[in-house]
């Protein structure tokens, strides 16, 4: 109300409508209103689904109005605006999110329950948009509600794929897909702008030509071309006035029909070749950290970016009359080398279309384009065949071909007769299958290079991207990553939200770094003791639902110990796997054995091309099996498989967690970001010295995280020095047992093949050490154990831990980018006035 003096009842111009009215009496009235003239429904027909879309309506009338003013303020400033480009946005549900940061949670919770209703309930109802595949995609949500919360003027850009990552279901223990049709009931989150449609071209020739200036230049004949439509999505602050864009594309046919091919009479083709170009938008790619060299996910890579860029230029030129001062307001961030043909793209636009010169239009295109990398792993990193790539894009072949002639022309002038240098600079690589490397394309057209981590960042300076460090270090730098405290505390842990703000007020909403005051409060018996009242309580609200979903009771005072993200075999979940047979064997062999009881959790997608990931998953849902249904064991242990995990799922783990599972190879995991959220929730870590784990358990202190396995230069000096597995399964007897007994068929069934791709893949090859960290995993479990015997040390190791995650933050993210790469500034947005307001 504070910021809303418009709005009060004491206002002296009166706005109390239904579409904007801030009080519980109006938004009541509202609701009603929107279920039945949106719904068609009363109260007494309306199902909960019915309930959902009429309170998101109310909501987003409300965000509209700051929408569109926001909008107003951007252009009239004519601001420097980031656009942020991403192919994958994981954006979790909206309807929560909106009420808290536009400020009507609480008040839509009082209206709600006066009818008797839950809104927690009606919160469920909504499908989580689930336009990514894991942690890139979530942290370009993370950085959305950051951009808008800090008041930047920001757009993101990405794909309305139609279908987003599939559904998840657990059949037999294996992973069963699903087509996730999570537009099927409406989404009255997005706002579709036919009216800002483009053109995207593919395929066909170049031809050269001279122009009227006598200048040669260059056209591109297209043999077909696809239009994109924009559907935006509002991205309000945090408590502020700020409503950003997220503007998504979708694919269409150009015409309705082909009438050539429809006068021929060949109706069901001219039908066929639509649904072909609106292929390009209809599914998410399910990878996760590897590449699959298609040529749809190069179309749909070309047509978002060229989208985007059509609709910043047209933007851009609405205001200005030449591009002198493209680069001044606008910067382009691009999430990984996804987007990276954009920079091939603007060369096209201004040099093409625009008859910028060459030398200028890659001024600006440098000046323009920054390059966030977020994987170390080769398998990640996106080459296309040329012959692919000229076929769909000849004419960007062309440039990037031109942009490489000049780039080598320079290396060589530096480092004259170094040919090894060159190949590897080279945005071609050579060979039998020539191919374009989208990461040197990325690294030459960008003015920023960043890893997301310092370890990280420091891997991508001495390996990965060495030779462009070598020849501009001073692109590089890092931005750790960061996480919103709105979605992942105040929204998915209510209780624990509320006794900070109790206890320090409520500025930790917007500076992360407050939530240290609570330090001071360790020693407090009531804020003790509410604290482990609020873990309890959240870890039975878990239980409850482990026992609607999968039928397992757990018992809410063992140890949960998670591990919940993507299957990679980096990610090592079968380290834990492994840990829980080792166990196993132990009470097998000596039933009255003493253990801290555990509930283990897992829950993540595997790519569904991706058969080690697979059988890993079968893996532990055998495990679990044999676990639960052992009565002298499932007294102590309890394994279980959480189906679907994606951020709905998330929200409920992450407050309900002791032990946080972050056991990646060393040098593997560029980040993570689960780390962060668990620990902010309060959880414990055991992890490896790898990604950003180094720097959280720098901040929470090494007392407050168990640490263990190689660090990144052991996993490497082990490789270079020949790494045999075999020996370690020789060595250690406890190893060798959980071998043995998967290998006999102990999880199978008697069956010996069943398992044996994996037990293989660990003998002969372990390229993720999984046997050479063993031991020293089971040695740190055992810490683990001992500590979470000492409830009353746990508890202030649980408080601290929480205090100080302060530092992960994505606010803080964000500022870095802002002030170290984008150079943008905050454009506070007013209340809009009362005046302006149309009558
Ligand atoms: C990832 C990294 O694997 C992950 O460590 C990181 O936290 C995330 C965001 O930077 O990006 N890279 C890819 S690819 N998928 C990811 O989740």
């Amino acid at each position: 109300y504070q910021k809303h003096p418009h709005r009060t009842s004491e206002a002296a111009v009166q706005i109390e409508d239904d579409r904007t009215g801030m009080n519980v009496e109006t938004l009541r009235r509202a609701f009603l209103d929107n279920l039945y003239y949106i719904q068609g429904k009363d109260l007494q027909l309306a199902t909960p689904y019915d309930l959902y879309m009429a309170l998101s309506y109310t909501v987003r009338d409300r965000l509209l109005q700051r929408w569109l003013h926001t909008q107003e303020v951007y252009l009239q400033q004519d601001v420097r605006s980031v656009c942020y480009l991403s192919a994958e946005y994981l954006l979790g549900r909206q309807l929560g999110n909106a009420l808290i940061n536009v400020g009507l949670y609480e008040q839509a919770r009082a209206f709600l329950k006066e009818m008797n209703l839950d809104l927690r309930d009606l919160m469920e109802q909504e499908i989580e948009p689930g336009l990514g595949n894991g942690g890139l995609g979530r942290l370009a949500a993370c950085f959305m509600d950051s951009l808008a919360s800090l008041e930047i003027p920001a757009i993101g850009y990405g794909i309305r794929y139609e279908f987003g990552i599939f559904a998840q279901s657990i059949r037999d223990g294996w992973q069963v897909e699903q087509p996730d049709r999570w537009l099927r009931y409406g989404n009255p989150w997005e706002i579709p702008r036919p009216e800002y449609l483009v053109e995207v071209k593919f395929g066909g020739h170049t031809e050269g030509y001279i122009d009227p200036a006598g200048q040669y230049r260059v056209s591109w004949v297209n043999d077909r071309s696809v239009l994109g439509t924009p559907y935006d999505y509002p991205v309000p602050g945090y408590r502020n006035d700020t409503v950003n864009t997220l503007r998504l594309w979708s694919a269409r046919a150009t015409e309705d029909f082909n009438f050539q091919v429809f006068d021929s009479g060949d109706f069901a083709r001219a039908v066929a070749d639509k649904t072909y170009s609106e292929n390009i938008t209809k599914v998410l790619y399910p990878n996760d950290n590897t590449y699959q060299g298609r040529e749809l996910r190069l179309e749909q890579q070309y047509f978002f970016v060229s989208c985007s860029l059509q609709d910043i230029i047209r933007r851009y030129l609405s205001y200005h009359s030449d591009f002198e001062s493209f680069a001044d307001k606008v910067t382009l961030q691009i999430n990984d080398t996804h987007p990276s043909i954009g920079i091939a793209e603007l060369m096209r636009l201004l040099v093409d279309e625009y008859l910028v010169g060459w030398d200028k239009a890659w001024q600006i295109t440098r000046r323009v384009f920054a390059y966030t990398n977020h994987t170390l792993l080769s398998e990640a990193l996106e080459r296309w065949p040329v012959a692919l790539f000229g076929n769909l894009l000849p004419r960007h072949l062309e440039i990037i071909y031109e942009i490489n002639r000049r780039f080598l022309d320079e290396v060589r002038e530096r480092f004259p007769e170094d040919e090894g240098r060159i190949a590897r600079l080279s945005l071609i690589q050579e060979g039998s299958q020539k191919q374009v490397r989208m990461a040197n394309l990325a690294c030459v057209g960008s003015h920023a290079i960043n890893g997301v981590a310092q370890l990280h960042t420091e891997l991508l300076k001495k390996d990965v991207l060495a030779d462009f460090y070598a020849l501009w270090p001073e692109k590089f730098t890092n931005v750790t990553n960061g996480v919103t405290p709105r979605r992942f505390l105040l929204l998915s842990n209510p209780k624990l939200a509320l006794l900070l703000s109790e206890r320090i007020g409520q500025d930790w909403l917007k500076d992360l770094d407050q939530i240290g005051r609570i330090e001071s409060l360790v020693a407090d018996p009531a804020f003790r003791s509410a604290w482990q009242q609020i873990k309890d309580d959240n870890k039975r609200d878990l239980a409850e639902y482990i026992l609607q979903f999968n039928q397992i009771e757990v018992d809410p005072d063992s140890l949960f110990d998670i591990q919940v993200k993507r299957f990679h075999e980096y990610k090592r979940q079968l380290l834990l796997a492994f840990f829980i047979v080792t166990l196993y064997n132990r009470l097998k062999r000596q039933p009255d054995l003493e253990i801290v009881p555990r509930t283990f959790i897992f829950g993540g997608k595997s790519a569904p091309g991706y058969a080690m990931a697979k059988l890993i998953i079968k893996f532990i849902n055998s495990v679990a099996r044999v676990v639960n249904s052992d009565p002298q064991v499932s007294r102590h242990l309890k394994v279980v498989f959480l189906a679907n995990y994606n951020v709905s799922l998330a929200q409920r783990i992450y407050p309900a967690c002791d032990l946080s599972e972050q056991i990646s190879t060393a040098g593997k995991e560029a980040s993570g970001t689960s780390n962060m959220k668990f620990a902010l929730n309060g959880a414990l870590t055991i992890g490896t010295l790898d990604g950003a784990n180094i720097e959280i358990r720098e901040k929470v202190g090494p007392d407050n995280f168990f640490l263990f396995g190689l660090t990144a230069q052991q996993v490497y000096d082990l490789k270079a020095r020949g790494y045999n597995p075999r020996d370690y399964y020789d060595s250690n007897a406890e190893l060798r047992e959980v071998v043995d007994r998967i290998s006999a068929g102990g999880f199978s069934g008697g069956d010996t093949n069943l398992f044996r791709p994996l037990l293989d893949s660990l003998l002969y090859r372990d390229d993720y050490l999984v046997f050479a960290d063993y031991q020293a995993y089971i040695d740190c479990q055992e810490q683990v154990s001992q500590a979470f015997r000492d409830r009353e040390r746990w508890l202030t190791m649980s408080i601290l831990n929480s205090a100080r995650m302060g530092y992960f933050s994505s606010d803080r993210s964000i500022r870095e980018y802002s002030r170290n790469i984008w150079q943008s500034e905050p454009v506070p947005v007013e209340p809009e006035s009362p005046a302006i307001r149309p009558a």
